[in-house]
């Protein structure tokens, strides 16, 4: 009885410190919970933390989630508005990138989400940098620095002209962690009207066809194509992957005139489109 007495305080006391610290935890955590962070980009005023799920960028399309740290006070920024702009310098010539717009993420207070498909990788010579420009209580910032975009493994991004001699970037967005299931598969479609300005192609249709090459190029039941989510902007369509193992994502790409403007059947004399993706799992 004497322990309990004296000692259950103690206790109680115990879990309430421990319980209200994790409740601070949880406000500060929860905002990027499962994210990494990339890097920091700062200027005199602000840093702005740049999120990702692997912690890193890579060619092709990344998922970002961004904050904004005020360097006065160490306060994430709430009320801010932003934009972005990735920006590749070559030798010859500056290109940016088909992008989302950055908005804040419902029920949450600081962090704010978007996507930047880099259709190039980076290289010895050449790379990647981001400006953001954001507005805060009415005064404009900007901040500028280079970042990381290495070559992915495999082919989930593709730049190619069409028969309507139109150039086109076509991005892997889904699925981003493949499973032997009927997945569900979404892409970007983006017409490169100049080397600054990549709008989202609008009802256009994508076939698809998943192959095993290393097995005898076999496909899989109850794929479906890819049609155009006026919401989303982007492709949706059902991928069926039977194994694990390398698939080539064949696909033809279809106008609003059911005219093909790239890609191929996959017949027994022809093994592939000339438009794939790939993946492997
Ligand atoms: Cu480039």
């Amino acid at each position: 009885m004497k322990l309990i007495k004296y000692f259950l305080p103690v206790v109680i006391a115990i879990v309430l410190i421990s319980c209200s610290n994790n409740d601070d935890d949880i406000v500060t955590v929860n905002e990027i919970e499962d994210l990494l962070k990339v890097q920091e980009i700062s200027n005199e005023n602000h840093t702005i933390e740049v999120f990702t799920k692997s912690g890193s960028l890579v060619q092709g399309f990344n998922n970002i989630t961004i904050r904004i740290k005020d360097i006065q006070t160490l306060e994430f920024v709430e009320n801010a508005s932003i934009t972005w702009k990735p920006m590749m310098h070559m030798m010859a010539m500056m290109h940016t990138c088909p992008k989302s717009a950055l908005v804040k993420v419902a029920g949450k207070e600081t962090v704010y989400n978007g996507f930047i498909i880099f259709q190039m990788p980076e290289n010895e010579t050449e790379g990647w940098d981001l400006t953001f420009n954001y507005t805060i209580n009415g005064v404009d910032y900007e901040v500028v620095d280079n970042i990381s975009v290495p070559q992915a493994p495999k082919r989930t991004v593709t730049t190619f002209t069409g028969t309507d001699d139109v150039k086109y970037i076509l991005a892997l967005i889904d699925p981003q962690s493949p499973e032997v299931k009927i997945n569900d598969m979404v892409v970007g479609l983006y017409k490169m009207e100049n080397m600054m300005s990549f709008p989202a192609v609008e009802n256009y249709k994508i076939s698809l066809d998943p192959r095993m090459p290393s097995m005898g190029n076999h496909s899989s039941p109850n794929n479906e194509n890819l049609v155009y989510n006026a919401i989303s902007k982007l492709y949706a369509g059902k991928l069926s992957l039977t194994m694990t193992g390398y698939w080539k994502l064949n696909l033809m790409l279809m106008n609003q005139n059911d005219e093909i403007l790239k890609g191929e059947a996959v017949t027994e004399e022809n093994e592939a489109s000339s438009l794939f993706l790939e993946l492997e799992f």
